[in-house]
């Protein structure tokens, strides 16, 4: 199984890291209710985790005294939420030489995070990275997480992914950023969620992005029954995000009929260069463990519930666009003939680009989520996503017309024409979605010629 090394950029990066290894360890059964038959074979674990002297080991104590690693790179320019790592029970799994932190932060500046804190940190940066991917047999993918509207998050952010196209150009870099939604929390994130996006065009294989207004609504209406004071949205929102992002790994994580690594995802998902931004749909979506869930209200049937509104991690209507393609990642005690026949109602259900195979790719891993028997996860690469760029456009214009805060930005040493460059990107995305939406009714060896 291949290896992934994730780069946690940002509080909020940091802070889905922060839920992300604990649900790794549960999957793996290494903590929580580990009612595991028979221990894992060893070398699943490789995926996330680096074991320098090949020791077995099956508990965190027996993981601390084998001096067992999270293959992850923290990296802040502020230094309180990575310093949490280092006093967290999970602590010896983070080496130190893999944290790269500063102060007092990008102040909500792509620009500062992009080009001071880029080339101030780079050498560091990559002195790490080098370390991390030296100590991989192969290595599967980069899994990033930042938020698009922080300056740390956005700008060191797209900084590091355009290093790993750099450095290690054959490695995939998959990119899971977080959407403010229409709550923008951040007064300069239009220009920031702009200029990163920007810059994943650029340098990423896969993105997916999602909205924390949309994951917000999700966990208050999962919440409902659940005790109010227990409520907090962040570590809600993050365990969302970190199953999603586990079971979009599971595939090459864990043995099943049909693997899927990161680099298969890419090849199926895109199938035009910079058309990497992939709309995002799991089930079940529940912050507690199925046996806790009373049986009426189990989601027994998350082949139904993939399709609906409420089990998108972001606002966009992939089924009511065209769609390029379509992945469907199942775990667990979903049969092959039950996955084939899910498969084929949605291969006829959507509206597919002319030129396109129109077929619905499917992958398969025995190992179900650590709190549910079975799940399923649909990627969609959909020209509906083109309204998110549209929209992102218009917000960056809103501010750019009178210039707002511009000031902030063409001061940056470095920032240049980014601005031209950043509406130029996005624009020529919008155009490559509606050139396929046009083709949609052609037919598909008219487009070949
Ligand atoms: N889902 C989620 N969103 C978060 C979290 N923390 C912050 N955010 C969102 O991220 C955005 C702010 O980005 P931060 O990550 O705090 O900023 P940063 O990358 O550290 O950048 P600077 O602080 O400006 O240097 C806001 O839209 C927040 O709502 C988190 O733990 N989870
Ligand atoms: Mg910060």
């Amino acid at each position: 199984m291949s290896e992934f090394i994730t780069v946690q950029v940002g509080q909020c990066g940091n802070q889905i890291g922060q839920a992300f290894w604990p649900h790794a360890l549960k999957e793996y059964g290494l903590i929580g209710n580990c009612d595991r038959k028979k221990p894992l074979p060893h070398h699943y674990y490789n995926s996330f985790f680096y074991n320098p002297d090949g020791l077995s080991f099956s508990s965190l104590e027996e993981m601390k005294k084998c001096n067992i690693k999270a293959r992850a790179l923290l990296v802040d320019m502020e230094d309180s939420v990575v310093e949490r790592f280092q006093t967290c029970n999970l602590r010896h799994l983070f080496d130190k030489t893999c944290t790269l932190s500063s102060y007092p932060g990008s102040g909500n500046n792509w620009a500062v995070g992009h080009f001071t804190h880029g080339r101030e940190q780079r050498e560091m940066f990559l002195d790490m990275l080098q370390t991390s991917v030296e100590k991989c047999d192969s290595p599967g993918g980069f899994i990033s997480t930042f938020s698009l509207s922080g300056g740390t998050g956005s700008g060191l952010g797209s900084a590091i992914v355009e290093m790993l196209a750099d450095e290690y150009p054959r490695i995939n870099r998959l990119v899971c950023c977080v959407h403010p939604g229409e709550s923008q929390d951040v007064v300069t994130a239009p220009y920031n969620i702009a200029l990163c996006l920007s810059k994943l065009k650029e340098h990423a294989n896969v993105v997916i992005p999602v909205d924390n207004k949309v994951l917000f609504e999700m966990c208050s209406r999962l919440h409902m029954t659940k005790d109010m004071k227990c409520w907090k949205p962040y570590r809600n929102i993050n365990t969302v995000i970190v199953k999603h992002l586990l079971n979009v790994t599971s595939c090459a994580r864990f043995p099943g009929s049909t693997n899927m690594s990161i680099r298969d995802l890419t090849t199926t998902m895109v199938p035009f260069q910079g058309l990497h931004f992939l709309a995002s749909s799991m089930s079940p979506i529940s912050l507690v463990n199925a046996e806790d869930i009373p049986v009426n209200q189990r989601q027994t049937n998350v082949l139904a519930d993939l399709c609906f509104k409420s089990n998108q991690l972001m606002s966009v209507a992939p089924l009511k666009g065209v769609v390029n393609s379509i992945s469907l990642l199942a775990r667990g005690d979903i049969t092959p003939a039950a996955l084939s026949t899910y498969a084929s109602k949605v291969r006829s259900k959507v509206k597919w680009a002319g030129w396109s195979s129109q077929e619905t790719k499917t992958a398969y891993c025995k190992k179900p989520p650590h709190d549910h028997p079975r799940s399923l996860t649909c990627l969609s690469n959909t020209d509906s996503m083109g309204y998110f760029f549209e929209n992102t456009l218009a917000n960056f214009y809103t501010l750019y017309r009178k210039k707002a805060h511009v000031h902030h930005y063409t001061g940056v040493d470095g920032f240049d024409d980014s601005f031209l460059r950043c509406v130029e990107n996005l624009r020529d995305i919008i155009d490559k979605y509606d050139l396929h939406q046009a083709a949609v009714d052609l037919p598909r060896r008219k487009i070949v010629r």
